[in-house]
């Protein structure tokens, strides 16, 4: 085995998929406060208020919040030296926009933080992690408005200077590259869906305003990367890219073109402005031939160029097939779809499960960019069941892990520059795409049903000494 002596392993989450506590010492509302559950088949439905007697996963989730010191032991007890967790903008400035941070916000993260240290892990803190306030969303239909800009910047300054002891790591936007497409225009934008002015005659989606927003919000990061390195010098801050890997379907020329142009818009885009601080030559032109490329401030190029990002970081949980044949088999999956590759297995939820796809992605990560690496999430959704005796078998996520670490280990063996792996979901949590419970990814299974019912209680699946004699050999015995 090959991973470096100070290789970081670890795990990922998200306020909104894991704290609960919605309301709690008067954090405001966030998108994902207003999303109800759906499923594989079921998009989430968002509500402009929180209706009586509809039941929204975020509310409660797995009660991190009153339960943060019996995770975080179980955390360090499968040896983590890394723990990454976002912080949720709407506990620190409730609306967004308030002049003031709201302290009693910033103390529960105080504690967090501190529990964490306590326990031996470093923290990877993402400043924006799908949970836009709906301040933001309401009174300024999110970064479309460039007043969010410094909104955002006062936001980080705040939260990076009171941890700039304590917090290394930082993300500033969780899978931005989303905002590239139409689901990301309230997710990772905060673009109001219900706003009439931004969507006239019920259009569903609005591509002009979306590449604004995503520069403007590009703008935002580009200022807190150098915000942030003035703040401690030592700070390593990364861009987060959703890097769904594709392969063209068949050796076809047209769908070797085809996924050529679906790579560059999707996977590299926004990746390539936070690495090297220039919109890429493909997507300037294609902007420019739709007429949607976006306006450029003064001292916007400037900023670009100034905060350029120290690592790249990205998630990675399966692969797809593009091709212009348009009867293709589809993977099923949610959010993402794409074309099924007839060599690859899919999970129940349509997600192709392809750990060289993990190692091809990390030889084209590193020489197209050329900087230290992570992969920040990666894991497996399953239906995994609690027996009576309380055991959970789950040999499945085992071999899913250890293939992906394999990987890693070969892509490393090949000069790649991995600095470290928070896998999704070291606790199981609410799911992004669907939010159900019931989509599994933990080492730690935790008492909770899609309809908010069960005991909260956590146990340990057979997963969890099986990661923790991984990190304790540093990826020797898998
Ligand atoms: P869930 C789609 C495709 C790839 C990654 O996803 C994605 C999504 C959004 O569903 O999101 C990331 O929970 C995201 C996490 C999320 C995780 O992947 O849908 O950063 O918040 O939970 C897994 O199974």
């Amino acid at each position: 085995m090959t991973f470096p002596k100070d290789f970081l392993w670890g795990g990922a989450t998200a306020a909104n998929q894991f704290e609960g506590g919605y309301d709690q010492r008067g954090k405001g509302l966030a998108v994902p406060d207003l999303k109800t559950v759906g499923g594989v088949k079921l998009a989430r439905r968002f509500t402009p208020t929180v209706e009586a007697g509809v039941y929204y996963p975020s509310h409660k989730a797995i009660d991190f919040y009153h339960h943060y010191k019996e995770d975080i032991k179980l955390f360090g007890e499968m040896n983590f030296n890394i723990f990454r967790m976002s912080i949720s903008w709407s506990r620190i400035f409730p609306n967004g926009d308030e002049l003031e941070p709201n302290e009693a916000g910033l103390a529960f993260y105080d504690d967090v933080i501190d529990e964490l240290i306590k326990n031996g892990m470093t923290p990877l803190i993402t400043l924006s992690h799908f949970e836009l306030p709906m301040g933001i969303v309401e009174n300024y239909n999110g970064f479309s408005d460039r007043r969010v800009i410094d909104l955002f910047v006062r936001y980080a300054e705040t939260v990076m200077t009171r941890y700039k002891s304590k917090v290394k790591y930082w993300i500033t936007f969780n899978e931005m590259n989303f905002g590239a497409m139409d689901h990301g225009e309230l997710t990772v934008l905060g673009m109001n869906p219900n706003d009439e002015t931004l969507y006239p005659n019920g259009a569903k989606t609005n591509e002009k305003v979306r590449f604004q927003a995503l520069h403007n919000a590009m703008v935002a990061s580009a200022k807190v990367v150098k915000l942030g390195h003035e703040i401690n010098p030592d700070f390593m801050i990364g861009c987060m890219i959703c890097h769904i890997t594709s392969y063209p379907l068949t050796p076809k020329p047209e769908d070797v073109l085809k996924r050529k142009e679906f790579d560059l818009l999707f996977a590299k885009f926004v990746g390539d402005v936070q690495t090297r601080g220039v919109y890429p030559p493909y997507m300037t032109t294609y902007l420019k031939n739709k007429a949607i490329f976006p306006v450029f401030e003064t001292g916007d190029a400037e900023i670009l160029k100034a905060g350029t990002v120290d690592m790249y970081t990205f998630s990675y949980y399966m692969t797809i097939c593009i091709t212009t044949d348009e009867n293709a088999n589809e993977t099923g999956g949610n959010l993402m779809g794409g074309k099924a590759n007839p060599y690859l297995k899919a999970s129940e939820w349509g997600w192709q499960v392809d750990p060289i796809g993990l190692e091809y992605t990390l030889l084209d990560l590193q020489d197209r960019y050329n900087m230290p690496l992570m992969v920040v999430e990666n894991g497996l959704g399953f239906a995994d069941e609690l027996q009576a005796d309380g055991t959970i078998v789950d040999d499945y996520r085992i071999e899913y892990m250890r293939d992906h670490i394999k990987a890693m280990d070969s892509a490393i063996e090949k000069g790649v520059n991995l600095i470290g792996y928070t896998m999704w979901g070291p606790i199981d949590l609410v799911s992004a795409g669907t939010g159900e419970m019931a989509k599994r990814y933990g080492f730690i299974y935790v008492d909770m049903n899609n309809d908010g019912t069960g005991s909260l209680k956590r146990y340990k699946k057979k997963s969890f000494d099986w990661y923790k004699a991984v990190i304790a050999t540093n990826g020797e015995k898998l």
